[in-house]
């Protein structure tokens, strides 16, 4: 397995300092999550420690990661913030070794979700939404439904994201709604 330090220090040196901290908040968030949900820590800090990993790199570098890599599903069709997370995921696995496809699949879809999440990918995408950084209007809500439901948690956000593309006139990735929708049959 590669080294999370060497690995760690690398994906820093691609992101300006406050998005480090962003990914820092991440990781330790995804980590306490993790305990008290019961996905495995050490995949969960894997994948927040890489899932920003291509944020801040030109759009062009992402879009031609994507078609390097044949991605199928249609990100380059929709708004380019969704691109940097299957970009990440890509270069996971081809330049930091990252064989675990739970892994690269919870870096992979932590902005739009998906139908069927993991448990990883839940905690990953959670804990983007409310790490400790994150101040947004109904953040606080987010962080009090994530003491007792995740699954109510992540509703919260990704009905607050697409609120937010809707009052902007944006396309909505169709992977989110399918997310929201799959999420809304997983509760009680
Ligand atoms: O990378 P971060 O800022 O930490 O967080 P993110 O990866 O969740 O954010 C990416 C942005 O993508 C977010 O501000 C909303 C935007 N976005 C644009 N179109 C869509 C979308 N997000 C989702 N979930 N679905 C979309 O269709
Ligand atoms: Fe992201
Ligand atoms: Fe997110
Ligand atoms: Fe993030």
């Amino acid at each position: 397995k590669p080294d999370l330090q060497a690995v760690m220090e690398s994906v820093r040196a691609q992101m300006p300092e406050k998005r480090w901290q962003h990914t820092i908040g991440v990781r330790d968030t995804a980590i306490r999550l993790s305990l008290q949900y019961g996905a495995d820590p050490v995949q969960a800090e894997w994948a927040a420690v890489l899932h920003d990993v291509a944020k801040y790199w030109p759009v062009e570098k992402q879009r031609q990661t994507l078609v390097d890599a044949g991605e199928q599903e249609p990100w380059l069709q929709y708004d380019k913030p969704l691109w940097h997370a299957p970009a990440g995921a890509i270069v996971a696995e081809r330049q930091y070794s990252v064989t675990d496809s739970m892994i690269l699949d919870a870096i992979r879809y932590h902005t739009s979700g998906r139908p069927g999440m993991t448990l990883l990918d839940k905690v990953v995408c959670l804990a983007d939404y409310m790490e400790p950084g994150r101040a947004f209007p109904g953040v606080d809500r987010i962080r009090e439904l994530a003491e007792r439901s995740l699954e109510a948690a992540l509703i919260a956000g990704f009905e607050g994201t697409i609120g937010q593309l809707i009052e902007q006139g944006a396309p909505i990735f169709p992977m989110t709604v399918l997310a929201r929708n799959s999420l809304l049959e997983e509760l009680d």
